[in-house]
């Protein structure tokens, strides 16, 4: 089944990254040159899996995981990877040491790893033909359903970093039981988003803004957003029971992060979103759709069920001109003002500095995008 939520959510679209490039066009990274080391922990991971004593690798196997891992961990954006190294300098406030560079790093991957497990069964799931540029994993030849296995093994990988890496630190246990937190939150949304999508039951009514809200939350602000900054905050000794205000504060610009993406996939030029959006012929329970179905008259309601999730240039069209009518453009910047006004009030009411810059600093990304 195809995902129900808009375009592929967070992080996704080629204009995040364009909106971290400076105008020299490469990355802007304070510490000059934490993406490098980032990129390298890669390999020193890789092997530590490679090598892992407590299994008698035949070189078939030791192969086979090899090539596995380097078609689906590394070659993404890994936006989410490095903003644990980059929170983690902003609530160190000095330099770290490179054992801490690579500690942070470590967790980055640990988080690109499960990205990397969520991506192979995902397109799996979706019946997706590429990823990254390049065939889904399972499409690749000899792979098939080897990939859902391949999958389990991504997942599994983590806590064997995290225990040769992490085994004698305090926080442990809150990392394990955090890692294994997210997963649940984000499998949860996925299976929400699955079952509001189900062939043959497709049914606009279903989408409504609780039920997008719920999806975007579970599904992808939890790992995508929560998870770096909690990763960075056990790294520097916090406990997370003292900041659930950073995480409903990261939970929200996970929202808007998407809510934003289901608009530019609509209203977005395409040479700035670097894509064609199609999530109204798509059927996607997109923050648009779930808008129009709150303000629409029955006659326009009638326009909305005729032509959403077809797949024909007159019905999008119509879509999009009820959209317009309905004056989506006016309600999005609406909500965006409200909603950055709300994150700026409640990042300065935190009693942290230097949790204020990470929030900061995750604000400045996604509300620049345009
Ligand atoms: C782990 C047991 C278990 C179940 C997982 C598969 C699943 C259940 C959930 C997956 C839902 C999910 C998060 C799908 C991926 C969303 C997606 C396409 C993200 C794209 O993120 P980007 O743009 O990609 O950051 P890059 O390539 O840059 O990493
Ligand atoms: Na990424």
């Amino acid at each position: 089944p195809k995902s129900s939520i808009s375009s592929s959510s967070i992080f996704h679209s080629s204009c995040f990254y364009s909106l971290m490039a400076n105008s020299n066009g490469s990355t802007t990274n304070n510490n000059n040159d934490l993406k490098p080391k980032f990129l390298k922990v890669y390999y020193d991971l890789k092997s530590d899996l490679l090598n892992d004593p407590s299994y008698e690798f035949t070189d078939d196997a030791r192969d086979w995981v090899d090539k596995m891992l380097d078609y689906n961990v590394p070659g993404g954006k890994v936006n989410r990877g490095l903003s644990v190294v980059d929170s983690f300098r902003l609530l160190k406030g000095d330099e770290m040491s490179e054992e801490e560079i690579f500690l942070a790093s470590t967790l980055g991957w640990c988080i690109e790893w499960l990205q990397a497990c969520f991506l192979v069964l995902d397109d799996i799931m979706d019946g997706a033909h590429t990823r990254r540029g390049q065939p889904c994993w399972f499409r690749v030849e000899k792979v098939g359903m080897i990939a859902v296995n391949d999958g389990l093994l991504l997942r599994n990988h983590i806590p064997r970093i995290l225990k040769k890496y992490f085994r004698q630190k305090v926080y442990y246990l809150d990392l394990l039981e955090l890692f294994n937190e997210v997963e649940f939150q984000t499998a949860s949304g996925q299976m929400l988003d699955l079952i509001t999508t189900i062939e043959g039951e497709k049914d606009l009514s279903k989408y409504t803004l609780p039920v997008h809200r719920h999806i975007v939350q579970y599904k992808t602000a939890y790992y995508s957003f929560y998870l770096p900054v909690a990763c960075a905050l056990l790294l520097s000794g916090e406990k997370l029971e003292n900041h659930i205000n950073v995480k409903n504060i990261l939970i929200e610009m996970g929202t808007y992060f998407q809510v934003q993406d289901d608009y530019l996939d609509c209203f977005g030029p395409p040479e700035v979103i670097g894509k064609i959006g199609t999530d109204i012929e798509d059927f996607k329970c997109s923050w648009l759709v779930v808008q129009a179905l709150e303000l629409v008259n029955d006659d326009q309601k009638k326009i909305l069920y005729e032509n959403y999730g077809k797949a024909d240039s007159g019905c999008v069209e119509k879509v999009k001109r009820l959209y317009k009518v309905l004056d989506l453009e006016g309600v999005f910047s609406e909500y965006e003002r409200n909603s950055y006004a709300k994150l700026t009030s409640s990042i300065e009411t935190h009693p942290s500095k230097a949790v204020q810059a990470v929030l900061r600093s995750f604000l400045a990304k996604i509300y620049k995008r345009q």
